[in-house]
């Protein structure tokens, strides 16, 4: 395979970097919901960059603040130090989330996020002296992120098995919930499932609750092709850790602000975690930013001791960064104007997450289509595999897809949709009758 020397020196992220130098596929500018690729054809950016530019590319209002920002403070040290934007859309994000009383802990990414929850979950027990709550609980078919923590609670094979010695000790798999035998097709939560959460008790006997520090779920996989939790699963972990003082923690990265049409997955399935992370749509991706939404009482117990220690030994150099800060500023403000969700862009995706499962459930018998799921402003489809070349399938699809004007995302056999907020209902229409085309075409 010929690679263009050009692109040799960059070792591409999560890409087959052979293929993709022999055969670029490179993006130019984006504006709105559209990217222009390097040969100047326009493509509909349908799954938001990766999951994260909810109001679409260098929406004026988040450029011209990142602009101003940079102008006034670029960087600002945040060891012993702050600046008043970070105080201001740390509350702000507590409001939107229903948790004003909150602490929110900033850091770059969301691997990050998840490797400071987990690190804040079993610190949290030690500081009350049950320094023997240290395990942690993930979940097949997880991705949390690449971190040391994130790929040991994971549950992505791939992710996991060139680094067995580096994982973390201490980590118990639930099972995923994703049995297309008892849900295939499903529109939104699967009927079928909340049993799965009974899982937790066999590993909590198995372990004793005394040696368990906390469960971490995304409240709806992303990654790993849109698998949507059953009905009353996510309460019944809620219910099984509160009996057995586990915290629980939700990896909102792809869930929160908005893709499910409301603030948090925690608000759309109404429960409750004890902490919650998040990066991507908080700051539209303009500039790396995540952070773990923390409740009062887990933070309350690390203020102990003489008042001018440091607490938690934990943090980065660009920890509420200035810029990501105005970026997030800017982009909340857009979602949820003055902190109202009832109008603003998570809105306009609660309105358009029914034009999504409309659509998407229409290509159920088109060629190659295995399965379709979708909730809130997220959909996919699985592809019945090329025999003896997993995932090859997908890609052809979504090769087919980007030569007819569509950004999907392809993983294993499944392809993923998770368009703007901004678009419009005729565009999500269009995008899946462009993955209608690409099916047809790769079939
Ligand atoms: N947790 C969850 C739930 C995620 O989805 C991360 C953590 C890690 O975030 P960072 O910022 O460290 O990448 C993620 C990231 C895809 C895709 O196409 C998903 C992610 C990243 C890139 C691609 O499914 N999720």
């Amino acid at each position: 395979m010929q690679e263009e020397p050009a692109l040799r020196s960059w070792w591409m992220p999560f890409t087959h970097n052979r293929h993709f130098k022999a055969h670029p596929r490179l993006i130019e500018r984006g504006a709105g919901a559209y990217y222009t690729l390097v040969d100047g054809r326009r493509v509909f950016d349908g799954l938001s960059g990766l999951w994260c530019c909810p109001l679409g590319h260098s929406p004026a209002a988040v450029v011209e603040a990142i602009r101003e920002q940079a102008g006034i403070l670029d960087f600002s040290p945040s060891f012993q130090m702050g600046h008043p934007g970070a105080f201001r859309v740390a509350s702000r994000i507590a409001e939107l989330a229903s948790r004003p009383n909150d602490r929110v802990f900033f850091t770059n990414s969301g691997s990050e996020a998840v490797d400071t929850a987990l690190k804040i979950a079993v610190a949290y027990h030690r500081a009350r002296g049950e320094a023997t709550r240290t395990r942690i609980i993930g979940r097949e078919r997880a991705y949390h992120g690449v971190g040391m923590g994130g790929i040991s609670v994971g549950g992505i094979p791939a992710n996991r098995k060139m680094f067995a010695p580096l994982m973390i000790p201490g980590v118990d798999h639930l099972p995923h919930t994703f049995d297309p035998s008892k849900m295939g097709y499903s529109r939104g939560q699967p009927q079928w499932g909340a049993h799965l959460a009974d899982e937790l008790e066999r590993i909590v006997a198995l372990h004793d609750a005394s040696n368990i520090a906390a469960v971490i779920v995304e409240p709806m996989q992303g990654s790993t092709g849109v698998i949507v939790p059953p009905k009353g699963y996510l309460a019944r972990l809620r219910e099984i850790c509160n009996k057995h003082g586990i915290l629980l923690i939700f990896d909102e990265v792809i869930t929160g602000f908005g893709r499910l049409g409301t603030p948090f997955a925690a608000d759309f399935f109404d429960v409750n975690p004890d902490m919650i992370t998040f990066a991507k749509a908080v700051n539209n991706a303009a500039v790396p930013l995540g952070g773990v939404l923390v409740n009062e009482s887990i933070y309350d117990a690390f203020m102990s001791g003489p008042s001018h220690l440091i607490e938690f030994f934990h943090g980065y150099t660009y920890s509420g960064h200035p810029l990501a800060i105005a970026a997030a500023e800017a982009t909340l403000e857009q979602l949820a104007p003055g902190g109202d969700v009832s109008h603003g862009w998570i809105a306009k995706a609660a309105a358009l997450a029914p034009v999504l499962e409309e659509a998407i459930h229409s290509l159920r018998g088109e060629p190659l289509v295995a399965d379709i799921r979708n909730l809130g402003l997220a959909a996919a489809i699985d592809v019945t595999p090329l025999a003896g070349q997993a995932g090859m399938q997908a890609f052809r699809v979504f090769e087919q897809a980007l030569e007819r004007g569509l950004y999907a995302r392809f993983t294993g056999e499944t392809l993923a949709l998770a368009p703007p907020f901004i678009s419009t209902p005729e565009e999500i229409r269009n995008a899946v009758e462009t993955l209608r085309q690409a099916l047809r075409a790769a079939a």
